[in-house]
């Protein structure tokens, strides 16, 4: 499969070998894509350069782009500019809140973890597609990982399922804007996968459990399943979806 074939995708999200953002780009470069990741800080720079190192084909860019900062994300689309000049999707795999807001009431959540959450895993898709827009000239697909605790009610997930609403709102806005320039953004909204962001949530182990018990596949989700379903969602075989939040967690979402 070289569906992707002569295109370049921004990974933004690589922590380790478990990030979601990783099997993405397993999945991406799997058909032929070009990839450029992003990453935090220099704490997460030898990690990603080990992963990239891992690929068959060594073509990978490697970034910094801390999303909190307005100059990172502007510098940074500025030199996948010079460096590809056209780029054709991003994955957007980021998202934080402080771990004692992950825990107990959402009703204690302070003003600062309140934005904190959001301004990382909800406005950081706003900026970056407002950055990445020039370069995406030929259009193309971004995806971001959302989560059903934006939809309803998960035990401790609460200032993060809060900031999913918004991420999924979010995507419907950005969709109708951008869906002139034939870019096309959707969500995955992905089952629990234990990563490292996971680690934060409070009873994640149970989780994990009820949804081998209750899922209608009777069983967890991969990051595998997860990167295949974003290759979808950045080929042409989507090319009629905008603006959808595609569920891939073996089912769980549709039980009452
Ligand atoms: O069960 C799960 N793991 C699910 C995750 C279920 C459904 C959705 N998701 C979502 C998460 O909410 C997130 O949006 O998937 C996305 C990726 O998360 P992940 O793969 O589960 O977790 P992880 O490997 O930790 O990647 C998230 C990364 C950060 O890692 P850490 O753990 O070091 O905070 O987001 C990045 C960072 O690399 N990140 C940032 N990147 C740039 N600038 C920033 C920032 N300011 N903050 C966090």
């Amino acid at each position: 499969n070289q569906l992707l074939a002569g295109k370049s995708f921004v990974i933004m999200g690589v922590a380790n070998k478990r990030s979601i953002a990783w099997a993405i780009a397993r999945s991406l470069h799997g058909a032929g894509a070009k990839l450029i990741f992003t990453y935090q800080g220099e704490r997460l720079e030898k990690n990603v350069q080990e992963l990239a190192d891992t690929l068959d084909r060594n073509d990978s860019i490697l970034l910094p782009c801390d999303v909190t900062k307005d100059e990172d994300i502007q510098s940074t689309f500025s030199k996948i500019k010079d460096e590809v000049g056209v780029i054709h999707g991003i994955a957007h795999c980021i998202a934080f809140a402080k771990t004692e807001e992950l825990e107990g009431e959402f009703v204690t959540t302070s003003r600062g973890g309140f934005q904190l959450a959001h301004d990382i895993s909800v406005y950081s898709l706003v900026a970056v597609a407002n950055a990445a827009r020039e370069i995406m000239s030929e259009g193309g697909s971004i995806v971001t990982l959302t989560y059903l605790g934006g939809e309803r009610v998960v035990s401790n997930y609460n200032v993060m399922g809060v900031a999913k609403a918004a991420l999924d709102a979010s995507v419907k806005y950005l969709a109708n804007d951008l869906g002139k320039d034939n870019i096309r953004v959707n969500a995955i909204s992905a089952g629990p996968i234990r990563t490292l962001a996971a680690k934060g949530i409070k009873g994640f182990n149970s989780i994990l459990k009820t949804i081998e018990e209750k899922a209608p596949l009777r069983r967890t989700i991969t990051q595998e399943e997860v990167g295949d379903t974003a290759l979808f969602l950045c080929s042409h075989l989507s090319r009629g979806i905008t603006g959808e939040i595609l569920h891939v967690d073996a089912g769980f979402n549709i039980l009452g």
